[in-house]
């Protein structure tokens, strides 16, 4: 479909409004919000990592292709949402400490709130006693945390031990995500679930919330 490429080359070169534009039309021409994000934004992105990986692009290309990607995500929150779910549950979210990558984590945080999750978004660079004292303080079912670099990922062990250490554990189950984990990873800290994709963390996040209650 054109104007999904046509989406994907405008967040490439970081024109957020035309981004914005072309993401509307596509709404109007009836093409689905998850197409819309799979098929041009995170298309787009995907190629300005392999850019960036190759050196073929830097930092600056990729912040303004970061800002469109997320400008063009929050147009498609209402659609990606379910309007009138009521509570499920309560999550604390955020990038780990030393991390500032916060694309995957907003779209983990706009599925985890169409299912109904209330999130409790830290931002990005999160120390580890902000989520345990974030959890404790919301009464949460879930810590939710993302990395995007194999130097920050060490920081979900850190929370896990800190769960454990506050005495939560066995009130909190915590998930884990983002480009550089894996199952054995999430196997190897003691975390309670890995998922490759937004999508599967918010289908995720409500079967371990059912276990708790
Ligand atoms: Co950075 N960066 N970056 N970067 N950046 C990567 C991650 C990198 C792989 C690029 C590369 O060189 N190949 C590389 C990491 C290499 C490594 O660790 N081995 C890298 C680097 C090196 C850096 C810097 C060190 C560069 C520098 O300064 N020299 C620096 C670090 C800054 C810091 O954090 N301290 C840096 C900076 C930046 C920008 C600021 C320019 C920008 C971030 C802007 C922003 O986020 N607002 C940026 C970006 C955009 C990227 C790439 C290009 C794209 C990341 C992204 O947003 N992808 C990235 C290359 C790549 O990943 N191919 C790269 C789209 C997003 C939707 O995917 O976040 O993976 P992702 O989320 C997915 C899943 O992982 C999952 O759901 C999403 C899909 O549905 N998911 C979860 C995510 N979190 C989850 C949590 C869950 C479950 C699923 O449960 C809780």
């Amino acid at each position: 479909m054109a104007i999904l490429e046509e989406i994907s080359e405008f967040l490439q070169k970081g024109r957020a409004a035309v981004v914005k534009e072309k993401v509307q039309a596509a709404l109007d021409e009836g093409i689905s919000a998850k197409d819309i994000l799979e098929k041009g934004l995170l298309h787009g992105m995907g190629i300005i990592g392999n850019k960036f990986k190759n050196n073929e692009v830097f930092v600056p290309e990729v912040l303004v292709a970061a800002r469109a990607m997320n400008m063009g995500a929050a147009m498609l929150k209402p659609y990606l949402t379910q309007e009138g779910v009521t509570t499920q549950g309560t999550a604390v979210l955020g990038t780990v400490k030393g991390d500032l990558h916060d694309i995957g984590k907003n779209l983990v945080k706009m599925m985890l709130e169409g299912k109904g999750i209330n999130v409790i978004d830290l931002g990005v660079d999160v120390a580890t006693d902000k989520f345990i004292d974030a959890a404790v303080e919301h009464n949460a079912q879930l810590i939710c945390c993302s990395a995007l670099l194999t130097t920050t990922m060490g920081e979900m062990k850190n929370v896990v031990e800190a769960a454990e250490k506050a005495g939560i554990r066995d009130k909190v189950k915590i998930m884990v995500g983002g480009a550089p984990i894996t199952q054995s990873f999430c196997d190897s800290i003691g975390a309670d679930c890995y998922t490759s994709d937004a999508a599967s963390a918010a289908e995720e996040a409500l079967r371990l919330i059912s276990e708790l209650k």
